[in-house]
């Protein structure tokens, strides 16, 4: 244990003679550590910096694995990653100013994204504050509006209760990031004796008895119900137990843009497709037409519907843990529920099915739209046809793989062509922050060892966080990263497009070799000149038990394929 002799009091020189004397010399630094342990944490992302060293000395004797990364951006997005697959806060350190503000993407996704984690910013000591001291920065006036709570330890004695409270606050109703800083010098000091704290559960919500009644009677008056589902907390019983409930009472499930791991994809065959970007044309008219709309763990947001256009004015019941945040339009029930307890207290047998046609027909359309064709596996010219590299990937996967990716046109084909059979296998931003895919597959590959992870990147998301591979290089993450190089910023271009023809502008990009960027890392890089090489490729890169990059070639003239033609 490191103590601040200046700060605490001195210790005296056999434990034994004093056997309290290890309590009351413990650092307010080495008791945030302790609860974390406490809390369950095995696992911290972090840059470090002078700010909070007393913290990194209390990781130095602790159960808690520390992993290392090249960015705050990096380590922050990891954090998310862990919350999103484990329901549990991801944990994140950085430093003051240029710290934070590089961890600040991630406190983004986490609030818009609704996913538990807990940011730690080391911050100047308390006698310098307001004198515009080095890295000085406001940390309620960043993040205090990009998190669900933030707070300093400004007493050594409390920083247990603090830690315990934030994960608490992250977890229970809608989950999201707090921020929780520590001034340089108060960490050092003495926790007074202070001791860790029991763990705080997070609250659970559970729908009353007549709140399910009444959502029986509006299912009771319906012809055209569908259920729309997102957000966090999937259970695999959970979502098995909605679709099958779904499935015989003939009422189609959807899902929010990138919870598409939410309910399985394929039996008992109740899941019809992603609403937001990318999603077809025939889902958007389902949803249009439909007369109820259940939200389960979602509610009606811009992306869902189509820029507040989709059902706007449809009977609405939503049942979220926490208040309709970022709802439009129509709003008839709220039930308080978290998606399991829902789930759980649906009544067995609604007495009635809806209509069989209508629903055997979105889920025609689901299976067509979701298809991809192996077509391009036959293509000889100098690009790799994604849609049969998808074809490839699906046969390949297992059904617990973990898909990740950040932001761009090249995720609408793994959004629209790959299963998903089981919950927590996708970690992909809903606030569509480009950077994240990587950090996230290095972090679910070391939450999950063992686990096959792939994350499909562009070539402008890729360098985004791409330095992160050297992570999965020194902590063994044999994660899979699909780049698909198209030379181009290809979304803005296509907007571009439609907005400004025949004027590119700021929406080229000049490109490494990718695969020698990965082999320079240590880890496995190949560049894939064919779609009919992927499978081997993929193999191989699997077989090398490294991390591995796989640099694909995309025709830049090729644009997202989200038509239903
Ligand atoms: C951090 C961040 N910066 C900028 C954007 C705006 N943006 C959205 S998609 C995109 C282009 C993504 O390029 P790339 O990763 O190469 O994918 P592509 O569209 O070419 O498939 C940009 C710049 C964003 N979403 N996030
Ligand atoms: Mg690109």
């Amino acid at each position: 244990m490191s103590l601040d002799t200046t700060t605490a009091p001195a210790a005296p020189t056999s434990a034994a003679a004093d056997p309290g004397a290890a309590r009351r010399v413990r650092s307010a630094g080495h008791l945030l550590i302790a609860q974390l342990e406490r809390e369950g944490v095995t696992r911290v992302y972090g840059v470090p910096g002078e700010s909070y060293l007393d913290v990194l000395d209390g990781l130095h004797d602790s159960s808690i694995t520390t992993v290392v990364t090249r960015h705050e951006g990096g380590a922050a997005f990891m954090a998310v990653a862990e919350g999103r697959l484990t329901g549990r806060p991801g944990v994140a350190m950085v430093t003051r100013g240029p710290g934070a503000a590089n961890a600040f993407i991630a406190v983004h996704t986490a609030w818009q994204d609704a996913t538990p984690m807990i940011l730690f910013v080391g911050l100047i000591p308390v006698p310098d504050r307001g004198r515009e001291a080095f890295q000085e920065f406001d940390l309620a006036g960043w993040f205090g509006s990009t998190a669900k709570h933030v707070t300093t330890i400004d007493d050594p004695s409390c920083a247990a209760r603090v830690v315990s409270e934030a994960v608490r606050i992250a977890t229970s109703g809608r989950p999201g990031p707090v921020v929780i800083g520590l001034p340089e010098d108060l960490i050092r000091r003495s926790a007074d004796g202070a001791e860790v704290v029991d763990p705080a559960a997070a609250v659970r919500a559970e729908p009353g008895a007549a709140a399910i009644a009444e959502l029986g009677e509006r299912l009771g008056r319906s012809e055209r119900p569908i259920i729309i589902v997102g957000g966090e907390d999937w259970a695999a019983e959970t979502g098995r137990g909605l679709a099958e409930w779904a499935a015989r009472h003939r009422i189609p499930v959807a899902s929010d843009f990138r919870a598409y791991d939410a309910v399985p994809h394929g039996r008992p065959g109740a899941y019809v497709g992603s609403l937001g970007y990318g999603r077809s044309d025939a889902l958007a008219r389902l949803f249009d037409e439909s007369d109820l709309v259940v939200f389960i763990g979602a509610a009606r947001t811009d992306v869902l519907s189509d820029g507040y256009t989709l059902a706007q004015n449809v009977e609405t019941v939503v049942a979220l843990a926490s208040e309709p945040f970022g709802h439009s339009g129509r709003l008839d029930q709220f039930i308080a529920t978290d998606p399991a307890a829902f789930v759980r207290n649906l009544p067995a047998e609604l007495g009635r099915t809806f209509d069989a046609r209508r629903f055997a027909e979105a889920r025609d359309a689901f299976v067509r739209y979701s298809t991809p064709s192996a077509g391009g596996l036959a293509n000889d010219g100098p690009y790799v046809d994604l849609t049969a590299v998808m074809a490839v990937l699906r046969e390949e996967l297992t059904d617990d793989a973990i898909l990740t990716f950040g932001a761009g046109n090249h995720a609408i084909w793994p959004a629209r062509y790959l299963e998903h059979r089981k919950p927590a296998t996708l970690v992909a931003p809903r606030n569509g922050a480009m950077g994240m895919g990587i950090p996230a597959a290095v972090a679910a590959s070391l939450v999950f060892p063992g686990r096959e992870v792939v994350s499909i990147a562009g070539d402008g998301c890729f360098l985004m966080n791409g330095q992160e591979i050297a992570t999965a290089v020194g902590y063994g993450a044999p994660l899979v990263a699909v780049v698909v190089d198209n030379g181009l910023y290809a979304t803005i271009r296509e907007h571009q497009e439609a907005h400004y023809p025949g004027r590119p502008s700021g929406t080229h990009l000049t490109n490494p070799d990718f695969a020698v960027f990965a082999r320079a890392f240590g880890a496995y890089g190949e560049t894939v000149e064919h779609a009919r090489d992927f499978r081997d490729a993929y193999r191989r890169a699997r077989a090398s038990g490294l991390p591995a990059v796989l640099h694909l070639r995309q025709d830049p003239a090729v644009r997202a394929p989200a038509t239903d033609s």
